[in-house]
């Protein structure tokens, strides 16, 4: 009878784990079939071989993007080198990348840039927050854009227990931002667990020096996120929610 139970029990669940692998590849469409597209207007952008997670374009056309970022699971081209913001100028009439300089006193060999966002100040100083993964952590960059110097100088390195799993940011005022969180574990292993069962325990967050809270939650792996020009609304992953603030 105690072995009869056993079986039952593990018959219920392989066919649960079956189930969740196949919805977990339908989710990702992971089955279908890519027609090729004819696209005459694109054109291949030379210099980002190693990837590009993320791009920010500021209103005079200038536009930053994220490279060779290193992920657990995901492929990566250049495991032994570190990522890059790029800068494009999409005024030109063939836009090429450049690598932009990093100032010195931080350290550019575990630089892995994630999801990025622009801050424009009063004063018009341009601000570059970065997610970045050194060592697979999470923290947030902040740097200051030197459009002569084509450089980023770094201001400042923001970290706090709730900022884990960081995929992307979306800048609102000097260090405000909300912050999307892609996986509720940081352990390999469970996060593919949580990603197989579709568990939707990721969340959005709410940061500013004076306040770290969680702003909407039931998300199945929060991803990018950007807000309206009235900075009433913020969205990611097709959900629109109202500002906390
Ligand atoms: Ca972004
Ligand atoms: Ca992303």
């Amino acid at each position: 009878m105690g072995k009869l139970v056993v079986l039952t029990l593990l018959g219920a669940v392989l066919a649960l784990i079956g189930e969740r692998l196949v919805a977990f590849r339908q989710r990702t469409n992971a089955s279908r079939a890519v027609e090729p597209v004819d696209l005459p207007n694109c054109h291949l952008i030379e210099g980002l071989e190693n990837g590009s997670e993320d791009i920010d374009i500021l209103p005079n056309g200038l536009a930053f993007i994220s490279s060779g970022l290193k992920y657990p699971g995901m492929p990566n081209f250049a495991p032994d080198e570190p990522g890059q913001i790029f800068l494009m100028d999409l005024n030109e009439q063939n836009p090429r990348v450049q690598a932009l300089n990093i100032s010195d006193g931080f350290d550019k060999a575990s630089f892995n840039p994630h999801g990025i966002s622009t801050f424009i100040d009063k004063d018009h100083t341009v601000y570059l927050y970065v997610v970045n993964h050194p060592h697979m952590k999470s923290t947030v960059e902040k740097f200051k854009f030197e459009e002569q110097q084509r450089s980023l100088v770094h201001l400042k390195t923001i970290k706090h227990e709730l900022l884990t799993s960081v995929n992307d940011i979306v800048v609102l005022g000097p260090e405000q931002f909300y912050a999307t969180r892609d996986h509720y574990f940081t352990n390999f292993f469970l996060v593919l667990l949580e990603m197989i069962m579709d568990l939707r325990w990721t969340d959005v967050l709410f940061y500013s020096p004076r306040e770290v809270k969680v702003v909407a939650k039931g998300f199945s792996s929060a991803n990018g996120i950007t807000v309206s020009l009235d900075k009433k609304c913020f969205a990611s992953r097709m959900f629109c929610l109202r500002s906390p603030k």
